[in-house]
């Protein structure tokens, strides 16, 4: 049942809301990751249109919230490049492999870098993507430099003239401070060769309220552009990219919902609202 279908029902046709249904909205939005913070905004707002009926103001409330942000990939002529950061076990390497497929569905060429070394296991599961998809896998030795793969892998890109470079990236190190270095020190000598157009942060849908710390820290280490949101496919209300969105102003641009290539989608606000009804 959709988050909003019990209020909808309880309000539909009329013209205002008991403030205990108001309430129960609230909780059920809190539960679903959305924050105290956001949760309470959304309230006030759809409580302050006084022109529609509840249910109504409540959808106006949630559009104008998603309104003003692009979420097409961000590219750049001639050569696209693209990291993957996130926490570990996310699903970085696997939304690297499902962005991979999708571009080249749509007529692109592709290459991937495999710059989490720090597992051997890690660029194997690349390689097999690469290889299942039909791309290209840059990548080193395990435990060499992630910035080396990294520019050796934009190198390549731009020598074989590929429209878009995607590097995976490691999500746990030593320390978090490690980690944070060298996400910045990725993108820096990456930048040596062409520029990073976007830095898509990867937010598992079921790590609750945890997201937003996460992005918090992610953000201040390198600038993100953009979030994935992943394994929608199992029961979390994935609330907490929404929050993130709204705190961090980072927009959601595609969503995961499953382990197969083709479990992806461009991220399409009225599709999402429609889920919560
Ligand atoms: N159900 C579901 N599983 C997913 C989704 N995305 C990734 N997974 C699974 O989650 C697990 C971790 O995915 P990875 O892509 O390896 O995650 P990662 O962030 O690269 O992990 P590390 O490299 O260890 O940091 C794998 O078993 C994936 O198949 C999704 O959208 N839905
Ligand atoms: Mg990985």
């Amino acid at each position: 049942m959709g988050l909003f279908s019990k209020f909808i029902a309880k309000v539909s046709g009329k013209s205002s809301a008991l403030a205990e249904d108001w309430q129960e909205l609230e909780r059920a939005l809190i539960e679903a990751d959305l924050g105290p913070k956001l949760s309470s905004e959304i309230i006030n707002q759809a409580k302050d249109l006084r022109d529609s009926d509840p249910g109504a103001a409540l959808i106006a409330t949630l559009s104008k919230l998603f309104i003003s942000k692009s979420r097409s990939l961000a590219t750049t002529d001639p050569l696209t490049v693209i990291l993957i950061v996130g926490v570990n076990g996310t699903g970085k390497t696997t939304s690297a492999a499902k962005l991979a497929t999708q571009l080249v569905a749509q007529g692109n060429s592709v290459l991937l870098g495999a710059a989490d070394t720090f597992r051997a296991a890690a660029v194997e599961q690349l390689q097999t993507w690469g290889a299942r998809i039909g791309v290209e896998v840059v990548s080193g030795a395990v435990n060499s430099d992630p910035a080396s793969v990294a520019f050796d892998a934009a190198q390549r890109a731009q020598e074989s003239k590929v429209d878009y470079l995607i590097i995976d990236t490691a999500g746990r190190l030593q320390n978090k401070s490690d980690l944070m270095d060298q996400l910045g020190k990725i993108r820096r000598v990456v930048e040596k060769v062409a520029p990073v157009s976007e830095v898509m942060l990867v937010v598992d849908a079921t790590t609750g309220q945890n997201g937003l710390s996460q992005a918090k820290i992610f953000s201040e280490a390198v600038s993100l552009t953009g979030l994935i949101l992943t394994k929608t496919d199992g029961s979390a209300k994935g609330g907490i990219a929404l929050s993130i969105e709204s705190e961090l102003g980072i927009a959601i641009k595609f969503i995961g919902s499953g382990e197969a290539s083709g479990d992806w989608s461009a991220f399409e606000p009225d599709r999402y609202i429609q889920g919560l009804l």
